[in-house]
């Protein structure tokens, strides 16, 4: 959208350098003080962590404010979450072993990533914890702060 209004803009400028006559100075300065509509900024999160911690149950609980019913994801879901003014942009990714080779196809301007661990999946921690390494080794993933949210244990139980 930022960049459909850039583009808006750029054509509204020209187009009003046209109507003002080739005598006086186009000035891009002029469409500026026109009033037009700010989208805010959106920070990327992406959500990962093993298939069936609970990734999607926590983005769908944090956009309707219920828990629902899912089904394994496939690739990813996507959602836009407003919190105090402050738009999200929430990746949820699939965590199954095959897809998470894809994970790092996410981490292009991601701002926070949101690891969900099942606590009450003992067997895989280290698994997780090896992905994790994987994912803090990317440069590309490297910077963003990492928050980790216990699945299993505060939404349905
Ligand atoms: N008991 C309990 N079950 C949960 C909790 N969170 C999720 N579940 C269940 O765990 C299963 C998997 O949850 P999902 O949110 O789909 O897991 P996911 O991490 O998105 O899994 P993938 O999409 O395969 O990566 C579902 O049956 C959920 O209902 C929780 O806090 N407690
Ligand atoms: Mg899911």
């Amino acid at each position: 959208m930022v960049r459909n209004g850039t583009r808006m803009l750029g054509t509204l400028v020209s187009n009003m350098g046209g109507l003002v006559g080739h005598t006086a100075p186009r000035s891009p300065r002029l469409a500026l003080t026109l009033p037009f509509p700010r989208t805010p900024p959106e920070h990327k999160v992406i959500i990962v962590g093993l298939d069936n911690a609970g990734k999607s149950t926590i983005l769908y609980q944090f956009l309707m404010n219920e828990v629902v019913h899912t089904c394994p994801t496939i690739g990813s879901n996507v959602e836009e979450i407003v919190l105090r003014k402050t738009h999200f942009l929430m990746w949820d990714i699939g965590g199954q072993e095959a897809l998470r080779s894809t994970w790092n196809t996410y981490y292009s301007n991601t701002e926070f990533i949101i690891l969900v661990i099942d606590s009450t999946d003992r067997d895989r921690l280290l698994t997780t914890r090896e992905e994790l390494y994987k994912m803090l080794a990317h440069e590309a993933a490297c910077w963003a702060p990492v928050d980790t949210v216990p699945g299993h244990c505060q939404l349905m139980s």
